[in-house]
């Protein structure tokens, strides 16, 4: 892929690139199908993922022009959120505890200079510049369902690549085991990290075959452009299947070691946060249901909760990671 940096140190599109990824897939497509004397599935397939047709580029931060994903279960047909809802009811508590604070807050971040270092139990260690992170691999837009720990989800177009291409680009040596990362927390650009409501930095893990599973997405933008500050800017993991606290925003270390990482969530109330956080129907919170949830943007007066699906509805693609293990302990 072709990009370019402007004055803004950030990665900018070609032009010619900005094409709306669903606009020149289709058309690509359709065409070799045509030639080839196939259109009729082609066509059905196209109309089918009309998903993409909602998503609008908002218009309001840099495009980021990506293919559609081909990996299993990386798009979902559901309704995409809004982009309003989705960039102004946000968890970040490094810019405050209530759901509106991200997005009053977040602008004093900083995310340009900005790099990732790679380390612990891996051949190649490297610090990373972002230009670099995002171009080690084709952008895809995924279409994910997220859900909060709380209660509610939504559906967001988002665009990275699969984390297992950063990992097996450092090549982890034998012995690890788990991947943790480590959030950015800078009290002079990220006033909540002046509270003690977690423990500094916010820091999240993964079990290595969770982290290789090519539905964890290192992500770099949303809607079709570059992440908004209170969406996690300009890099963070988003991991589909578990609860969306495991999805660690504005990402500054990633850590391979042979031990379970101390997550933020799990020191703050171990009874309350497992390791693995996967959605789970089945296992309550032990103060609340998770049988149910809201659909953000769907609040009407009529609004019926939806039913949780177990691993959020991507069983067919993660089940077998936990195969054997009891995930009512292993919560
Ligand atoms: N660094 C950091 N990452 C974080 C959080 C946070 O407070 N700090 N909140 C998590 C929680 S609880 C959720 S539900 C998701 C929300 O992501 P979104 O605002 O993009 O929907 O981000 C997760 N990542
Ligand atoms: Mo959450």
């Amino acid at each position: 892929m072709l990009i370019k940096r402007n004055d803004d140190g950030f990665i900018h599109p070609l032009a010619s690139e900005i094409t709306p990824p669903h606009v020149y897939h289709g058309r690509r497509e359709l065409l070799k199908a045509l030639a080839a004397g196939a259109a009729g599935p082609v066509l059905a397939g196209w109309a089918a993922r009309d998903a993409l047709a909602q998503v609008q580029r908002p218009g309001k931060l840099a495009p980021l022009a990506a293919v559609r994903s081909t990996v299993p279960g990386a798009v979902t047909m559901e309704k995409v959120t809004s982009y309003k809802d989705a960039t102004t009811y946000n968890n970040f508590y490094e810019f405050g505890t209530d759901k509106e604070d991200p997005a009053a807050n977040a602008h004093t971040l900083k995310t340009s200079p900005w790099s990732v270092e790679v380390e612990g139990l891996v051949k190649k260690p490297a610090r990373y510049a972002l230009e670099d992170l995002f171009k080690l691999s084709a952008q895809e837009e995924r279409i994910y369902r997220l859900r909060c720990v709380e209660g509610w989800s939504m559906v967001i177009p988002w665009i990275g690549y699969s984390l297992s291409k950063l990992i097996e680009k450092v090549q982890p040596q034998g012995n690890a085991k788990f991947v943790e990362f480590t959030t950015l927390a800078d009290p002079n650009m990220m006033p909540g990290v002046r509270s003690r409501v977690l423990d500094w930095p916010y820091v999240e893990g993964l079990r290595m075959d969770e982290a290789m599973h090519p539905l964890t997405l290192l992500t770099f933008g949303m809607y079709g452009e570059v992440l908004p500050n209170q969406n996690g800017a300009p890099v963070r993991v988003v991991i589909p299947w578990k609860y969306g606290f495991k999805s660690a925003k504005s990402l500054v270390r990633i850590r391979f070691t042979d031990r379970q990482p101390a997550t933020a969530w799990n020191k703050a109330a171990p009874n309350e946060y497992g390791f693995y956080s996967n959605v789970n129907p089945n296992v309550d919170h032990p103060r609340w249901s998770q049988a149910t949830e809201r659909r953000i943007g769907e609040d009407g007066l009529f609004a019926k909760r939806r039913k949780t699906l177990m691993f959020n509805g991507y069983e067919a693609q993660v089940g077998q990671l936990y195969a054997g293990m009891d995930l009512k302990k292993n919560f």
